[in-house]
């Protein structure tokens, strides 16, 4: 199983990490530009010091609740971050976006990977991924982010969200996407309770009959404070140990905050799935 996101084709063959790397203007410091621009781009690199296989770049939250971002605001963001690490790092940039606009100029900037938490649902999306070379993440969402939480609700998650994949691959293939360009996600956290959350992480074996790489996002979310007590930023060990699990079940890619720790669980993991046994 190879990836292949434009000039990168990545061997699915042992886990692979993507690091998220936010860019959001600092609320404390009224910095301008270039600050926001320059801790992230230096926050990505220390990311790929850690062993990032991939780096998911974001400049609008998609968390419940939070506030849209203009279009001209969200490039501000991400295009020069992009820019900047595209000829310094050995490693394909993804651009976290659901607006075809931002996908087009990131590309152009350097981007391999479209990480799109609406599927290509958006008008235009579909068109500048097919003419384009780069691969694809299509996550499963209920709702919208604003309103997704309120009250998730399936008749039987694994079956819908299975449905809703196989159908936005299917449109990614007819419309000239080749297979290995394509990745699927469940999207925890994105429509779903506590129980939902659960249910797709014990069955995400069901998901891989797809026949597409399955990504995984579970780091620091709710489910896992629900779980834990935790707050958000004291989530590290569940993040961990939820990584683990996800590729034990079938992730090929693990999306998280905190690389160092989740490189060296999952080199464990992939130490004790290859050594072959003795008596
Ligand atoms: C996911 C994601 C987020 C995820 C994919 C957060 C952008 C919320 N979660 N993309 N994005 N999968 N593919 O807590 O689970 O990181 S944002």
């Amino acid at each position: 199983m190879i990836l292949h996101c434009a000039q990168f084709k990545l061997p699915l063959t042992r886990p692979h990490v993507m690091g998220i790397v936010n860019v959001t203007p600092d609320s404390f410091s009224d910095g301008g530009q270039f600050t926001h621009t320059s801790s992230a781009v230096a926050h990505a690199l220390s990311l790929v010091a850690q062993g990032a296989d991939i780096l998911d770049v974001g400049g609008e939250s998609t968390r419940p609740n939070a506030t849209p971002v203009s279009l001209q605001e969200e490039l501000d963001r991400v295009i020069p971050v992009i820019e900047a690490l595209a000829d310094q790092i050995a490693v394909p940039i993804s651009i976290d976006t659901y607006k075809p606009a931002v996908m087009a100029a990131a590309i152009q900037a350097g981007a391999s990977l479209v990480n799109d938490v609406r599927a290509l649902q958006e008008e235009g999306a579909l068109d500048v991924v097919a003419n384009s070379d780069v691969g694809i993440c299509l996550m499963h969402m209920q709702g919208t982010p604003q309103t997704m939480q309120a009250n998730p609700q399936y008749i039987d998650v694994v079956q819908e969200v299975k449905a809703f994949l196989a159908e936005r691959a299917a449109m990614c293939i007819k419309a000239g996407i080749e297979k290995p360009r394509i990745l699927l996600d469940p999207g925890f956290g994105f429509g779903k309770t506590r129980a939902h959350n659960i249910t797709l992480i014990q069955k995400l074996a069901e998901l891989q009959e797809l026949g597409f790489p399955l990504l995984v996002g579970l780091s620091r979310k709710s489910v896992l404070g629900q779980v834990t007590g935790q707050d958000v930023d004291a989530r590290l060990h569940a993040s961990v140990a939820a990584a683990v699990i996800s590729v034990m079940k079938g992730a090929k890619i693990v999306r998280v905050h905190d690389v160092k720790a989740t490189v060296e669980a999952l080199k464990v993991v992939a130490a004790i799935a290859d050594q072959y046994h003795e008596e």
